[in-house]
């Protein structure tokens, strides 16, 4: 049967661009779907820029308005690849215009920016997502299989880092493409959106709501030169976090992250610890799962490494043969492959623009406890 076609338009062709628009192109030929992306148009202010990235990813046009694309009526499904200041204004549009969107996380600077995004979308019934995309690791959605069996017994404690060390040079400026991230107007936040976005939307994922906490927050070098402009402005972002969390279920939870712990690069790193049983893993080894097992015989009780690519484990029997690897590219196939079987089966793929809001309000409370030094509930 012939596969439907969703025509996508993509704004912004940056680091995300590439991943999401792999994505498109690979998932049909791993997934069996009933939808087929097709990659109708990018759009980006620079025209030749956006030209080169059509050309080599296959969109059939270019838009440098990203108005004139959310309004076009051969695209179905609108992908949110900008810097985040630009989420919001272009998700009410794109909802407005009765297009699906696929959104970068974070989802908004603010809970008050993700709030309108979400009305937009539930307002006008448009399937929308947000990409996570770790949760889509082979090896962390295994970890949510288990937990979700009951295998941990009661969870206890629930530990994450994401540690980077490129800002560490006073030099890096703020602002324009690839370090707009340091610039807080484009941004929102620093590390606190950026990093552990991440690991609090896998947490709540695999561990549940986090109803209270209490951060530190740092900003190591405090002037940058805009790239944009040229002048050196006090920056406002966190350059690194630390997070003490109370989950609903009664565990406790330590979040840490920073772009200056030198010799990391994206070291993702989390833990989760049960009355039974622990899991470990890490993104620099992520086809790997650490696994403890309290119920085996003591003799034999120890902590054993799983290489999470059996056809049986998540995902993988859509690849290769069991031994085989897969990447970091992969998590966006899978989570763009169960966005598309949602399209099917009329449930959404997670996490829509409801649930990672939830993320955005602890990243929110994290900025607001860091400054106050103040726990925070999360509302
Ligand atoms: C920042 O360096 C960054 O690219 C994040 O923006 C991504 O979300 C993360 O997956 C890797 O690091």
């Amino acid at each position: 049967m012939a596969k439907k076609a969703l025509n996508v338009g993509m704004i912004g062709y940056g680091f995300m661009g590439r991943a999401h628009s792999n994505a498109y192109r690979k998932v049909g030929n791993f997934f069996d779907l009933d939808r087929q992306p097709v990659l109708k148009a990018v759009c980006g202010r620079n025209r030749a820029k956006a030209e080169d990235f059509a050309r080599r990813w296959g969109y059939e046009s270019v838009e440098t308005d990203w108005r004139k694309l959310v309004e076009r009526n051969d695209i179905d499904a609108v992908d949110i690849c900008v810097p985040n200041d630009l989420h919001m204004d272009i998700a009410v549009a794109a909802a407005k215009a009765g297009k699906m969107i696929l959104c970068e996380k974070p989802l908004a600077r603010t809970t008050k920016e993700g709030q309108k995004m979400v009305a937009a979308v539930e307002k006008a019934g448009v399937p929308n997502m947000v990409w996570y995309n770790y949760r889509r690791m082979p090896a962390v959605t295994l970890i949510k299989q288990v937990v979700d069996q009951g295998l941990l017994g009661r969870i206890y404690h629930y530990r994450a880092n994401f540690l980077q060390d490129w800002t560490i040079s006073p030099d890096v400026p703020q602002g324009g493409a690839g370090t707009w991230r340091l610039d807080v107007e484009a941004a929102g936040s620093g590390v606190t959106g950026d990093l552990i976005a991440h690991c609090v939307d896998t947490a709540l994922w695999i561990n549940g709501s986090i109803k209270s906490l209490t951060a530190m927050t740092e900003t190591f070098v405090k002037k940058r030169k805009h790239a944009l402009t040229g002048k050196v402005r006090p920056v406002g972002i966190d350059d690194a976090a630390a997070v003490l969390v109370r989950f609903g279920n009664g565990s406790l939870g330590l979040f840490e992250s920073t772009r200056y712990a030198r010799g990391h690069k994206a070291l993702y790193t989390l833990e989760i610890n049960g009355e039974h049983g622990s899991f470990m893993w890490n993104l620099h080894d992520m086809n790997y799962v650490q696994w403890f097992d309290h119920r085996v015989e003591g003799r034999l009780r120890g902590w054993t490494s799983i290489l999470v690519t059996d056809g049986e484990h998540p995902y993988l029997g859509k690849w290769w043969v069991p031994g085989l690897s897969i990447g970091y590219e992969h998590s966006f196939i899978h989570q763009l492959a169960d966005f598309l079987e949602g399209l099917s089966t009329g449930k959404p793929a997670s996490p829509t623009f409801r649930e990672a809001l939830e993320t955005t309000k602890v990243c929110d409370a994290i900025i607001k406890s860091g400054r106050t030094g103040k726990w925070q509930a999360i509302g």
